[in-house]
């Protein structure tokens, strides 16, 4: 059980699940949460538009924990959508054709959040596409309609609201949404620590730690806000 296993180094359990971010993100949201659109672009043959046949791919569902990069996890989440190893092989390879060597992928979001990961690490078996958690549609807290789950890498590698996944043979198209360079690791793995670069792990820890509770109330009074602001035009 998850819940009996030790938590990666530097990291404590929350009892609750906050939408989280960096702060320029708090005020921005998705405008499409149910349909999924993917566009998939970057140095491929054919760039493509992928949407419900998405859906066609074999289910997955998996419990894993999230741990952010500023030392929160959240533990026993229950995911469910598609294995992007799945969503590569039977409609990126086939339809968009990347070209040999495009190995960096960007992933982008329809809040303009931005995030990069190899290939590689986004075949590995936990990877998913998820529309649901919890048994319920993706929420907008949590990413709807579409997010990655990838509970190897820090939550900053988990981008929600995924709207186009872009596969280059190198990263120059890639500007992090974090303000400085040492905030974005390529890999950003949890058990290696691997928080920012260039600054160890367990420095990161302290630094990170204060912007927690600050954090969790921005994003949970942006929502607030945003949510009577519908109510008042519905
Ligand atoms: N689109 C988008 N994805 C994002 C972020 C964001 O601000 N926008 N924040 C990232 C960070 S830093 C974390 S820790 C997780 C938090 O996920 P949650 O809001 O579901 O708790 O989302 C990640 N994915
Ligand atoms: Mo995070």
């Amino acid at each position: 059980m998850s819940t009996e296993t030790k938590l990666p180094p530097g990291q404590y359990e929350l009892a609750e699940f906050p939408r989280f971010g960096l702060s320029q993100f708090a005020n921005r949201f998705p405008k499409e949460t149910h349909r999924i659109q993917l566009q998939i672009t970057g140095d491929v043959d054919n760039s493509i538009t992928v949407s419900d046949e998405l859906r066609e791919l074999p289910r997955a569902d998996q419990v894993s924990d999230l741990h952010c990069v500023t030392t929160w996890t959240r533990r026993s989440l229950r995911w469910s959508g598609f294995r992007f190893s799945d969503f590569f092989e039977r409609i990126v390879v086939p339809r968009a054709r990347p070209q040999q060597g495009s190995t960096f992928v960007i992933l982008r979001c329809q809040d303009g959040y931005g995030s990069s990961l190899p290939l590689a690490d986004l075949l590995a078996g936990t990877v998913l596409l998820a529309d649901r958690l919890n048994g319920e549609p993706l929420s907008i807290e949590h990413g709807a309609p579409l997010r990655l789950v990838a509970p190897a890498h820090y939550g900053y590698k988990n981008p929600k609201h995924v709207c186009a996944v872009q596969f280059w043979r190198d990263g120059r198209h890639f500007r992090p949404s974090a303000p400085f360079r040492f905030m974005d690791h390529p890999r950003a793995r949890v058990v290696l620590e691997e928080r920012g670069r260039g600054v160890p792990g367990w420095l990161l820890r302290y630094l990170y730690r204060p912007m927690i509770r600050p954090g969790v109330w921005l994003f949970r009074r942006a929502l607030e806000q945003r949510l009577s602001a519908k109510r008042q035009i519905d």
